[in-house]
């Protein structure tokens, strides 16, 4: 049996008193300090300023264990170390056992435990003096984001600040420490490999063991069905085997993302008895089988190749959102956190998560619950921004075995569809001009300033074809084409609206690439969110010291204010009514952009030519701490107006319009399900200054094609030019309404409305809403703070009234609504 350490306690070193950590298996130095009242609140007002001084301390942490002795013998055993961070010297009973330099590595030493109490201390030292003493002693690397001696340190990249987050310099035994008996079998020992033959009608699956030869094993395996079913059972000794037990399975349930089909998984149930014992342990694996391409193949009319994710031959069209770590402590976020963090980008009509370099390797929950829900998951490798020093042996060293042994904790699981080397540390060797010379397949690049290159283009690259089957693999992101703003080839990160050359966010269209894995817009949080993280009243107001604060975006005051300036009409400059501005404009803004690129999926299912733009990962889904990013959902995790219209352009059928020199129009459709629809589109002319409809057009026979976009029609004139907001629904053969959308004049601050008139009648379950003219942005305001809805943020006319389902809503309950240019 495995015992898991807890009761930690700790002390600055050199000092003598110890204090308790908060309970559980798993320590970090900040919230410890924080529990005991020994720091103020980091995520508070400007606190973050006055905690730095942790960080530059070094930090011990012990706790005792009781070892028994079994029947006659004394086991023997090890110590399975699944996280510390970072620097870590570990003592059992005052001798040293072991020392660490690597956040993410998993780490075991064979340990002679005595009999009785045993204690365990660990000395952590100072990851920003060692980091620094390195990059003196190695020389100042170039890097965005952070501090620069972060680059030698393998240790999550956002604790050193970045443009969306605090710096908060952590230590600790931040994941399980482990007493294991040496004969127990774990995780990551076995490995379901399966080929699957290309009719997709049988899998011959290998279930992998990695045992210690020494020891003599029997395996009982037991090869269980999604339905819960014993398919097949196989019994055999260690020593018989060829690491690995064969098994057949005729017609696959195949593995999905959600939206496309079940996410079936498989279970292999384990038995290891030592022979000669009497005990035996029990260990279960489930596999999802599922047939994966990248596709990158010329297309017709354009310059370059696609770019976009086949699954069991269903061309996917990518949703995505950018996952960062969702807390600047990672000890703090429980199972069901991480599950309903991802349960809200689902209902988002989200189907990738990209887990962002500057992060950290995931928890298992997190990749178990992305398998259970049918989540892609793009995992970047955990370099980000930066010129990271490989030519130094020992980064280089651990480095490796880093890679390794992440590869093995998460080749399992049939969600990672694609590992990328790192996060734009191509792009900071092109724009400092590094030597990375493309003509270089030597893969010898050590000797370079761009030494990185090794990792990326050798190492990575070697372990995955050695440990993995099924997953695509980009030395970087972006990365693909004659340049990393390349838009013709592989992906890139378009940053020009916002950062870059600021472009307007209604050009988005022409923005595009084959694959758009980072975009974004700013927005303030939810008001109750301020509330909490700044206390001091005084500072409530839009442009306070401690709001600018909590908004860590190089320039952010200048980018923020031009974008809503350049859109958004400001009556009130209230806390409230800036909050709305901004979510207001960064949810057309993420609009603008979904739509337009969704617009290039042409082309029939099994034509790659016509695939112009393969999908989008916007940045980003969640926050680490309270403050203002281009997050759409919150650090307390309540959805930015953006999250609802992110949701709204992401469903299965969507319509577009495109406004042409202001005098006419192009209608789309964008049919992601697996069936064609047909059905009539009714286009409607409203007067925005009257609310008056000015005509109306019927589009008889719309078909629109199964899992691609189809154009309904061009160049449709508006009756008269600027006032003119046009409003679509296709609806089916009983009128009901299959998809809307609207498209106003840009930009919104040119607009004024008449009097509206609006019902919003509350009922068990759903609110009603509607109008006597059109109306852009109504945002419910729930009296009853946990009520969550299905859909907000949305524009009304008075030919539709709209019902937003809310499961915990009564018809008792009070809401609360503005819109845009609410009593104008
Ligand atoms: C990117 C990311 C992050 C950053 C974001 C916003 O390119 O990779 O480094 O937080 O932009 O600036």
């Amino acid at each position: 049996m495995s015992i898991t350490l807890s009761d930690w306690s700790y002390r600055e070193a050199g000092t003598s008193e110890w204090f308790p950590s908060r309970k559980g298996p798993c320590s970090e130095i900040f919230p410890d300090l924080l529990s005991n009242g020994q720091i103020e609140d980091p995520f508070v007002d400007a606190n973050e300023l006055k905690v730095q001084w942790v960080a530059e301390k070094d930090w011990e942490y012990k706790t005792q264990f009781k070892v028994v002795r079994q029947g006659e013998r004394l086991s023997s055993y090890k110590l399975v170390f699944e996280g510390l961070d970072t620097y870590a010297t570990i003592f059992l009973n005052e001798r040293p056992i072991l020392t660490t330099d690597n956040m993410f590595l998993k780490y075991a030493v064979d340990i002679d435990p005595i009999l009785g109490d045993n204690e365990l201390r660990i000395l952590f030292e100072s990851a920003l003096n060692v980091s620094k003493s390195l990059e003196r002693q190695h020389g100042e690397l170039l890097c965005w984001n952070g501090d620069s001696s972060r680059l030698y340190v393998r240790k999550a990249q956002y604790h050193f600040g970045w443009d969306w987050g605090p710096r908060l310099i952590s230590c600790g035994p931040y994941k399980p420490v482990v007493l294991v008996p040496t004969t127990m079998v774990e995780m990551d020992d076995v490995y379901v490999k399966y080929t699957l033959h290309p009719s997709l009608t049988f899998a011959d699956v290998q279930v992998c063991f990695e045992l210690d030869e020494a020891i003599n094993f029997e395996i009982e395996c037991k090869l269980i069905s999604p339905i819960d079913e014993v398919l097949c059972s196989q019994k055999k000794s260690y020593a018989l085997l060829d690491k690995c037990m064969h098994f057949k399975i005729i017609e696959p349930e195949l593995w999905f993302p959600h939206g496309y089909g079940n996410q079936s998984l498989y279970t292999v149930e384990l038995k290891f008895t030592v022979q000669g014992s009497t005990s035996h342990q029990l260990l279960k694996k489930k596999f999802g089988i599922r047939k994966l391409r990248l596709v990158e193949e010329p297309i017709v009319n354009q310059a370059g190749t696609s770019f976009y994710f086949e699954v069991n031959n269903i061309p996917i069209y990518i949703n995505g959102v950018n996952w960062i770590p969702a807390h600047s402590y990672l000890t703090l976020l429980t199972n069901e956190d991480y599950s309903r963090w991802l349960e809200l980008a689902i209902s988002c009509n989200q189907n990738m998560l990209r887990v962002w370099g500057g992060g950290c390797y995931e928890s298992d929950h997190f990749y178990d619950e992305c398998d259970r829900l049918g989540i892609l998951v793009w995992q970047d490798f955990m370099f980000a921004c930066g010129q990271y020093p490989a030519n130094v042996p020992r980064f280089l060293n651990s480095v490796k075995r880093e890679i390794k042994y992440q590869i093995t904790r998460l080749r399992s699981h049939c969600s990672i569809v694609l590992f990328a080397g790192n996060n734009e540390d191509y792009q900071i060797a092109e724009v400092y001009k590094l030597q990375w010379d493309k003509n270089d397949f030597s893969g010898d690049y050590l000797g370079t300033n761009f030494p990185a290159r090794t990792i990326y283009e050798v190492i990575i690259p070697q372990f995955l074809n050695e440990l993995v089957d099924h997953v695509a693999y980009r030395a970087g992101s972006p990365w693909g084409g004659k340049t990393t703003r390349d838009n013709s080839v592989g992906d890139i990160h378009q940053w020009d609206v916002w950062h870059g050359t600021q472009e307007r966010y209604q050009d988005w269209y022409k923005l595009g690439g084959r694959f758009i894995s980072e975009f974004g817009m700013e927005a303030f949080p939810d008001v109750r969110t301020i509330r909490k993280c700044i206390t001091d009243s005084s500072q409530l107001y839009p442009q306070s010291k401690l709001l600018d604060f909590h908004n860590k975006a190089l320039g952010f005051e200048r980018r923020l204010a031009t974008y809503v300036i350049e859109n958004i009409r400001i009556k009130n400059m209230d806390l409230e009514s800036w909050i709305y501005a901004t979510q207001l404009m960064q949810s057309d803004c993420l609009a603008y952009a979904l739509r337009s690129w969704r617009r290039n999926w042409k082309g029939s299912q099994d034509d790659s030519s016509r695939k112009y733009i393969g999908g989008s990962i916007l940045w980003q889904l969640n926050d680490c701490w309270p403050g203002t990013s281009w997050s759409i959902v919150d650090f307390n995790r309540k959805p930015k107006l953006a999250y609802y219209s992110v949701k709204r352009e992401s469903r299965k059928i969507t319509l577009g319009i495109q406004r042409i020199d202001g005098t006419y129009i192009d209608i789309w459709g964008v049919n992601m399900s697996n069936s064609p629809i047909q059905g009539t589109l009714e286009v409607y002319f409203y007067k925005v200054s009257t609310g008056l409809l000015q005509s109306k057009k019927i589009i008889p026979n719309v078909n629109l094609l199964k899992n691609r976009t189809s154009e309904i029609c061009s160049d449709l004139s508006l009756p008269s030019s600027l006032d003119i907001v046009v409003f679509c629904k296709l609806i089916d053969e009983d009128e009901l309404s299959i998809s809307s959308t609207s498209d106003w004049p840009q930009p919104l601050k040119y607009l004024n409305f008449p009097n509206i008139s609006i019902t919003v009648e509350v009922q068990d379950g759903y609110i009603r809403l509607s109008t006597t003219s059109p109306v852009k942005c109504i945002e419910i305001i729930p009296e009853n703070t946990e009520m969550s809805l299905e859909d907000n943020g949305i524009d009304l006319f008075p030919c539709e009234s709209r019902i937003l389902i809310s499961k915990s809503i009564k018809k008792t309950d009070n809401v609360n609504f503005r819109y845009y240019l609410d009593g104008s």
